[in-house]
């Protein structure tokens, strides 16, 4: 596959650490790297871009800041050149992510009723790296991309999200950003109906050998959840990625083959089903 070698190139290619600890849990393969550093409802203070209800819909806005900032001051090798943002809400200092969450909150068309849509979130994100000295790659990958790379096939994107491919992206440590639909349970028709979506950042998977395809853990940073009163180490949380197939009831969207549970996602009647993550690297 050409996209696969072109990733090879830009990638320093470091697949399925052998042997991982984290938490106490033992795993056979992954890799973790969850910065420690949290967001923690900085959103909430925001006022002026929060819902009408008073909710916060800002959590494409939110995960892009964070993964960014994850790239340019964290990641090793880092992009210390990614852009500063100037002083939108006039404080006296730029670049906070204050800042950095109102300009993606402009430059992605977030609205604060409704969200982001998903081509407008992976086009800020491309757009972003576009203004430093790096060149960007910045794509789709599920059932809803619509862009490939130059030379690659557009399949090569576009299709149901596989475990292989979420492993893939993590483990190089690109920014990745998960993008889930909500789905709630319609007994007249037996299925599983979309009702909202959510973003938020994936800084590690990890799984015993014979999970295969079907499960994994992933370490996930999730802009609804409060962090503040943990460990410096401990801003994130652990969650089950599990394939739809052993689902008790209903029919799955033909565009999603698995399901979260864990902290953040558990609510009832309500299935948080996987669609798209989106991957942004300068290089
Ligand atoms: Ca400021």
């Amino acid at each position: 596959m050409r996209l696969i070698g072109f990733l090879i190139f830009v990638f320093s290619f470091q697949f399925a650490n052998a042997q991982l600890e984290i938490n106490e849990t033992k795993y056979d393969e992954g890799t973790f790297f969850a910065p420690p550093f949290n967001m923690s409802k900085v959103d909430f203070e925001l006022t002026d871009l929060l819902a009408n209800d008073g909710s916060s819909q800002l959590c494409a806005p939110m995960a892009i800041t964070h993964a960014f900032e994850f790239l340019k001051r964290y990641r090793n090798p880092g992009f210390a050149n990614l852009p500063r943002v100037a002083d939108l809400d006039h404080d006296g200092v730029e670049d906070t992510f204050k800042d950095r969450i109102r300009y993606f909150f402009q430059t992605c068309s977030t609205d604060k009723n409704t969200g982001t849509l998903y081509r407008q979130a992976i086009g800020c994100m491309d757009a972003f790296i576009k203004l430093s000295a790096y060149q960007s790659w910045a794509y789709m990958i599920g059932p809803h991309s619509a862009n490939a790379p130059a030379g690659s096939p557009l399949d090569a994107v576009q299709h149901v999200l596989r475990l292989g491919d979420i492993k893939y992206y993590v483990a190089n440590q690109a920014a990745v950003l998960m993008g889930i639909g909500w789905y709630k349970f319609n007994a007249a028709t037996q299925m599983w109906e979309r009702t909202g979506g959510h973003f938020f950042n994936l800084y590690g998977y990890a799984a015993m050998a014979g999970w295969g395809e079907d499960q994994s853990d992933l370490f996930v940073v999730n802009s609804w959840i409060d962090y503040r009163s943990r460990p410096t180490n401990q801003y994130y949380d652990t969650i089950k990625i599990s394939s739809t197939r052993y689902l008790a009831q209903g029919t799955v969207p033909s565009e999603v083959a698995y399901e979260l549970t864990g902290n953040g996602f558990d609510f009832a009647g309500y299935k948080a089903f996987v669609e798209d993550i989106f991957v942004a690297f300068p290089y």
